[in-house]
């Protein structure tokens, strides 16, 4: 059989779920620019972008001339297309305006741009998450795009997906009609669709957490966790195995590979902050793809993506994965 690029599949969506030709046009251009960025990756010191920048981002965290370098890669290729009312970013404290001389569109486009780069310099996977909402309709207002646009909460998500930059760099996509994965090919330039439906194994025996944090944990965690390395002997009798990469999108491909758990809770560090993780262009995307691929994604009381959210940059908890595991840690926040 021919192979099926990431443009015919559009194509055929479109025919088939009629995704209009502007979402269309999003994803091409969002796969672009992410072949950009694992171009810039791949170079490391041989291309002087390792390292930081010497600046924080609106997180308090180092930016890595890395994280700056994707985050306006991404900003390049959307802004002109016409397929955008406005953009926001890890990288960026505010809503990005689309510039006056280009025209406005029906989308907006969430992103972390380079998810994980403080694995950047130990050449460990990386990768690029994005969000894509409907812009609210703004009823003839001017001026500047305000953050409440962007306050939906992730159900509302038309789609969502993102780019792993590891030994191969493959795009994860969903448009609401299940998860596919496309694979790089950088001799032809073109991602090929190689994973024509991914699903989580609805049970699992791999869970991820950094267990560093374990004396930080509220109670129904270090209960549940404490049962899975209980093992066999154990309440949940069987043994299960540990990955933690420290790379969001390194942990939940291999999840919407093999199946697994993905736990950052919150914890006693910073307890006025909900979890480590953001809500909107990391948890909500993420949840999207792995509820697509037939698992499920809490915050230990609520699903993720029916979270209203109040804030750009608000935090939250994650436990995503198989939904046997999901189930049962979101239960012993119950108890
Ligand atoms: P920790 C990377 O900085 C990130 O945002 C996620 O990609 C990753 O899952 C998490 O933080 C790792 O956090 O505390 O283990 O370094």
């Amino acid at each position: 059989m021919s192979r099926v690029t990431l443009s015919r599949y559009l194509i055929e969506q479109t025919r088939s779920h009629n995704t209009p030709a502007d979402l269309r046009f999003l994803i091409e251009v969002v796969a672009r620019a992410c072949k950009e960025i694992s171009h810039a990756v791949s170079k490391g010191a041989l291309g002087g972008v390792l390292g930081s920048m010497g600046t924080e981002n609106v997180q308090g965290e180092v930016q890595k001339k890395l994280d700056v370098i994707s985050n306006e890669i991404l900003l390049e290729a959307n802004e002109w297309g016409g397929h955008l009312a406005g953009m926001a970013s890890e990288e960026m404290d505010n809503a990005y305006q689309i510039p006056g001389k280009y025209p406005k569109g029906a989308y907006l486009l969430v992103f972390d741009p380079l998810d994980g780069s403080s694995n950047i310099d130990v050449n460990v996977s990386v990768g690029t998450i994005f969000s894509v909402l409907r812009c609210p309709d703004r009823n003839g207002a001017e001026g500047d795009l305000g953050e409440e646009a962007f306050l939906q909460p992730g159900t509302e998500q038309v789609a969502a997906g993102y780019a792993i930059y590891g030994p191969q760099t493959m795009l994860m996509l969903t448009l609401g009609d299940g998860v596919k994965g496309f694979t790089l090919d950088r001799e032809m330039g073109s991602f090929v669709l190689t994973h024509d439906n991914i699903r989580v194994p609805e049970s699992t025996a791999e869970f991820a957490i950094n267990m560093s944090n374990q004396r930080h944990w509220e109670a129904p965690v270090k209960r549940y966790v404490s049962e899975l390395l209980a093992g066999k002997e154990g309440p949940l009798g069987k043994n299960y195995n540990m990955r933690w990469i420290a790379s969001m999108v390194a942990d939940v491909h291999r999840i919407l590979t093999r199946g697994g758990l993905f736990m950052y809770p919150r914890d006693a560090r910073e307890p006025e902050k909900p979890g480590k993780l953001r809500l909107m262009y990391e948890a909500n995307p993420m949840s999207m793809l792995i509820e697509q691929a037939g698992g499920a994604a809490t915050n230990g009381t609520q699903r993720i993506l029916d979270i209203q959210p109040t804030s750009l940059h608000q935090r939250v908890a994650v436990f995503l994965g198989s939904k046997e595991e999901v189930e049962r840690v979101t239960a012993y926040h119950q108890d």
